[in-house]
């Protein structure tokens, strides 16, 4: 079917319509601004002389040849940022990390000097004229080496590679569960280290003005306000006089929440000579250099009893976080929310150890489309229960709706201490089941197997936790998880809305303008969303962790409702009524049992200004700033089926049935959008993806060449369905999504694959599922062709 039958024009469309994107027409059509496409009078390049080493000492920085080559404007080096106060700051973890280093280098790619040109191409041409005199260092690359008494340390501040040992649940009472249980599983996983692979890499372009003492920064971050609270207290300059303008982002996926050195060298560089400076990585400087995801080395045991009931979770992480503890979590949670590990089923007892370890790779444990490491949580979990569900001999699916948190115990409080809003987790599972045919599938591949031929099927039942606050819990470097819309209505009728998150390709200025509609009853057109300035949108903490539509969508709620409250007050005075008596319906205010003669919003917006009633202030528009009483649990149930080729070990998936609950729904095809683009990143964590290091922390390749990335090709068909459970907190019952299919689906499909072999003694292959990883199984097994 052609896009223009099924989605409707524009309108009064508000809540549940699938209207088309109002950003896709600048994007499409290649009219986006993007930080590369800030050009500035007077504008100087900035390029990054980066380390070959993982680990070594610096001994001598020569930057005679490169200074004299014509173009050159400035080097900057570590020494020169030490003397400003500027060669280390704070990270968002409250640790600490090199902008750039003075006296020695921790990860191989780590920026060492800054050359500033005329032009880019000589900024690279100079900064390859720097000469680095190294002594190399014995490097650590494996995190669990790290946390042993001799290993060499990576930080030159720090008297050991222990970064946090964090733990949560009732050990006592876990340990017990498991010795009175008839069965414990248990398997040690590896979940890789992955690169954030957006479109656009990072970069900024930094601008002073000397006159007026402004710093204005353009930059790739999703979360344009904290960073500009944190550049004020590290730089001294006051907050008000450094804008942060956060323009569209070609994808962020958490990579963009991490401050990075260029940001704050461009910043500085501008500062020092006076004009505009722009940085702008390439892609492979990206791979090499930024925040990595996931590496979480994981041990998981399941008690459960005979018939299946599980009891009691019990895991152990070492996980590693390169030279710097640079992620993004909450400040209490050093483990991000690990501890939703749970996942939906009903379990009396857990315990979670985590460890994080310092290791010479770029720092690492940024939640890559993952709401602080819920992702690990999922798979570890969905993995377990699935072995636990083989080693009973009982099918998946079974096991899984017998041990699931009935819809009747919600609110529910889980063993870790989160307490889930909402949820009907038996619901999504039969509904997939029933599309995908489960147990027709289940014979098919009894038959397949007498016949020698190798066929899985995989489940993952997960839960989120998304939307940080509430503030009293959640909070960066200090700052309260909350977020703000500031919506105003102008006489005409016409509105502007400004938000403090910022999307980076998710469709706010389309859903927040539904959100307004749907409250006030105007044209979603007639709605401008803006976000991502921070000198003209309210105070937020950014869009990650799928937090946008629980925190900013209720504050636009919230906001929309705080203006209809005041314009019920003007219609009745319009109307020579008492307020009690108008009814508001569809953008029209009339009295009761007169439907006919009614004001219409636009009517009392421009009344809102030429005839208000006396007594009331003049003007129509609203600010919210909405703390979250709860974090929103979306869920759902994905299905997998695969067929493996015993000739290649290419494991080809056949089907993907993926039901998804994030309550009720803003915008459908924006929200089919999120979950296609989701289960592509979920496919290409199971079976494509990981940064790897040699023992000398040498990255392997580096490149698109190595690090591969499902295109068209290579993705299967998404078949999508939804259940809907309403959030019971959130203003209009909605959950985040964007980031489920990514954190649900790598169990699904390693869990097809396992099915498929578990009958030849596979319990578990860790991901990325190469075809050579099957391959080698099928081979030892005796079954390759
Ligand atoms: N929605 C609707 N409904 C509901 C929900 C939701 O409609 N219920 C929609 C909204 O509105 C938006 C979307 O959907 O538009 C999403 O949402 P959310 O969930 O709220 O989220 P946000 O906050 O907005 O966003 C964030 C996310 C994340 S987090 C990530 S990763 C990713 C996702 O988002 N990223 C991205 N998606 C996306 N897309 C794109 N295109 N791009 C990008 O970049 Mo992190 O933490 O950062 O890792």
């Amino acid at each position: 079917m052609a896009m223009e039958e099924t989605l409707p024009p524009m309108g009064v469309h508000g809540m549940g319509h699938k209207i088309r994107r109002k950003e896709d027409m600048r994007f499409l059509t290649g009219k986006g601004t993007y930080v590369d496409d800030i050009k500035l009078p007077n504008m100087a390049y900035l390029v990054f002389v980066r380390s070959p080493y993982a680990h070594a000492k610096i001994k001598k920085i020569n930057i005679e040849k490169a200074k004299s080559i014509p173009g050159v404007i400035d080097i900057i080096t570590g020494e020169e940022l030490e003397k400003a106060g500027l060669a280390w700051i704070p990270t968002l973890m409250g640790d600490k990390m090199m902008v750039l280093p003075t006296d020695k280098v921790v990860f191989q790619g780590q920026e060492i000097a800054a050359v500033i040109a005329e032009d880019k191409y000589v900024a690279m041409d100079a900064a390859n004229q720097i000469e680095v005199e190294y002594e190399p260092l014995e490097p650590v690359v494996d995190p669990k080496k790290a946390l042993e008494p001799n290993s060499p340390l990576v930080r030159p501040d720090k008297n050991s590679n222990l970064v946090f040992r964090w733990e949560a649940g009732n050990k006592e009472l876990t340990d017990k569960v498991f010795k009175e249980a008839d069965i414990v599983v248990s398997q040690d996983f590896y979940y890789q280290r992955l690169h954030v692979a957006y479109m656009e890499p990072v970069g900024s372009v930094a601008q002073y003005d000397p006159v007026s003492g402004k710093l204005t920064l353009w930059m790739t971050t999703q979360a344009p306000h904290v960073v500009r609270t944190v550049f004020s207290l590290v730089t001294k300059i006051p907050e008000n006089k450094i804008r942060i303008i956060s323009p569209d982002i070609g994808g962020g996926f958490g990579g963009k929440v991490y401050v990075y050195p260029g940001y704050v060298v461009s910043a500085y560089a501008s500062i020092k000579l006076g004009r505009p400076v722009k940085w702008i990585n390439t892609r492979s400087e990206d791979m090499k250099s930024t925040a990595f995801a996931r590496d979480f080395h994981i041990h998981g045991e399941l008690a459960a009893k005979k018939d299946g009931t599980i009891l009691g979770l019990r895991i152990k992480v070492i996980s590693d976080h390169g030279a710097f503890y640079g992620d993004a979590n909450p400040s209490k949670f050093p483990a991000g929310l690990f501890s939703i590990c749970t996942g939906a089923y009903d379990i009396k007892a857990a315990y979670v150890e985590v460890t994080g370890a310092y290791t010479n790779k770029p720092a690492g444990g940024i939640a890559y489309r993952c709401s602080f490491r819920v992702t690990e949580a999922v798979y570890t979990i969905e993995r377990l229960v699935d072995i636990l569900a083989h080693e009973l001999n009982m099918d998946p699916a079974e096991l899984r709706l017998k041990n699931f948190i009935p819809p009747e115990r919600f609110p529910y409080k889980s063993a870790l201490g989160w307490t889930y809003d909402s949820g009907n987790y038996a619901a999504a599972l039969k509904k997939a089941m029933e599309k995908i045919g489960y147990y027709e599938l289940r014979k098919e591949q009894e038959e397949k197997r007498k016949k020698g031929e190798i066929m899985g099927i995989g489940i993952s039942t997960f839960v989120e936790i998304v939307g940080a606050g509430p503030a009293d819990l959640f909070d960066i470097v200090g700052i309260k998880m909350f977020d703000s819309a500031e919506i105003r209505i102008h006489p005409t009728g016409k509105v502007i809305a400004r938000f403090g998150t910022r999307a980076q390709g998710q469709g706010h200025e389309t859903t927040y303008a539904q959100i307004i509609s749907e409250i006030l009853g105007i044209p979603v057109e007639d709605i401008i969303v803006e976000e991502g300035d921070t000198d003209t949108c309210p105070y937020g903490l950014g869009t990650y962790a799928s937090r946008s539509t629980p925190t900013a969508g209720a504050a636009a709620a919230v906001s929309a409702r705080k203006i209809l409250d005041k314009a019920k007050k003007i219609a009745a005075h319009l109307l020579e009524a008492r307020e009690e008596d108008i009814v508001f319906e569809k953008g029209k205010f009339y009295v009761k049992g007169y439907p006919d003669k009614y004001k219409t919003i636009q009517d009392v917006a421009l009344a809102a200004y030429t005839n208000p009633p006396p007594n009331m202030e003049a003007g129509l528009e609203a600010v919210t700033y909405y703390n979250p009483p709860n974090m929103t649990f979306p869920f759902g149930a994905y299905i997998c089926v695969v067929d493996i080729d015993k000739g290649t070990g290419q494991v080809k998936v056949r089907r993907f049935v993926a039901v998804d609950d994030c309550g009720n729904i803003i915008n459908p095809v924006i929200v089919d959008g999120q979950i296609m683009g989701g289960l592509t990143m979920g496919f290409g964590t199971a079976f494509m993806e990981e940064i790897k290091y040699d023992e000398n922390g040498n990255i392997y390749g580096g490149s698109f060449a190595e690090y591969l990335i499902p295109t068209a090709v290579e993705t299967p068909k998404w078949e999508l369905d939804k259940t809907v459970t309403p959030s019971p907190h959130h203003p209009l019952g909605a959950k985040g999504v964007g980031e489920s299919a990514t954190v649900g689906s790598p169990a699904a499909f390693v869990n097809a694959v396992v099915d498929a072999l578990w009958h030849l003694g596979v319990k578990h292959i860790d991901m990325p599922i190469w075809p050579w990883k099957v391959w080698k199984v099928l081979k030892e097994k005796g079954v390759a062709s």
